[in-house]
């Protein structure tokens, strides 16, 4: 018989955590025309144009929006995708990401 005693002692939890989601925002600029990031809004994040409208003059007025939270690797590439969109048409539209509390 060993002398180590491998039994496990007390109750072992298991907890399975969600993944931590993230949140993709719109932040404003002086220069990328309104129509053309409620167009960008539509494509990536697949909005209505109502709620597209909406989140744009939210990030106009407010400086930024919560656009939409997904798990870390979706929320990144969407971010990538509206920022790029803005690069290719020659405006400065902007999107980042962050941890969700
Ligand atoms: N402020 C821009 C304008 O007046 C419109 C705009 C809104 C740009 C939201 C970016 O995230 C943005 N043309």
């Amino acid at each position: 018989m060993s002398d180590t005693d491998l039994k496990p002692r007390g109750k072992v939890e298991l907890k399975t955590e969600r993944p931590r989601l993230h949140k993709v925002i719109l932040v404003n600029d002086d220069y990328s025309p309104r129509e053309f990031v409620v167009t960008v809004l539509k494509s990536v994040f697949h909005v209505t144009d109502d709620l597209a409208y909406k989140i744009m003059m939210t990030a106009h007025r407010r400086g930024v929006c919560v656009v939409a939270v997904y798990t870390k690797e979706i929320a990144d590439t969407k971010a990538d995708e509206g920022t790029r969109l803005g690069q290719e048409a020659g405006h400065p539209l902007t999107f980042t990401t962050e941890p969700e509390e």
